[in-house]
């Protein structure tokens, strides 16, 4: 009998850690110069006190590390993957193409075009490998944290309370009337 009521309590307790270990949010992106735009990713996710961590992936300049991050995402315990790439905005695709955890891109504002190369790039993935692409620039990463959110939140009750308080405090912010 007690024998049963330790391994009852092994298996609980290894259920609530993996639970709790498959609530991170990857946040990645192309190059440091990106930064400040996911930045605002950043910032929704520690308010919300959703876990996250952040790197530099580059399709182009280090597809082995895009590769290998791709491949071990799901085994790292990631359950949302925010990836924000610009110009020819590969990198959410990509990553996509090798795992079914939920991608999110967020056009990065690119100097030539104004991230419509990125959105373009992100947005017009073909039938069969989904990429959620949000707004371009600094709106799109902050969204970006707040749909990751959303979706950790079908599983953290936390989080769900943090994001119904995060609404309500916006619209108890706009003002009835204009000054
Ligand atoms: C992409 O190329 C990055 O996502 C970045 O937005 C863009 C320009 O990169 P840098 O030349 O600034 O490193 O890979």
């Amino acid at each position: 009998m007690k024998k049963q009521i330790l391994n009852y309590g092994f298996f609980k307790n290894m259920f609530f850690v993996s639970m709790k270990k498959n609530k991170k949010v990857a946040i990645i992106m192309g190059s440091q110069s990106d930064y400040s735009t996911m930045k605002n990713c950043e910032q929704i996710l520690k308010r919300l006190k959703v876990n996250f961590e952040t790197k530099i992936i580059s399709a182009h300049r280090t597809p082995d590390r895009m590769y290998r991050f791709a491949k071990l995402a799901s085994k790292n315990n990631f359950s949302v993957i925010v990836a924000g790439a610009g110009g020819s905005a590969h990198l959410p695709g990509m990553i996509a193409s090798m795992t079914i955890i939920p991608v999110v891109g967020v056009p990065i504002e690119s100097k030539k075009l104004k991230g419509l190369d990125s959105l373009l790039s992100i947005v017009q993935m073909p039938k069969g490998v989904p990429v959620g692409t949000v707004a371009i620039a600094e709106t799109g990463a902050f969204n970006a944290g707040l749909l990751a959110a959303s979706i950790i939140s079908l599983s953290d009750s936390k989080v769900k309370k943090n994001l119904e308080n995060w609404r309500k405090s916006q619209s108890i912010n706009v003002k009835k009337k204009p000054k």
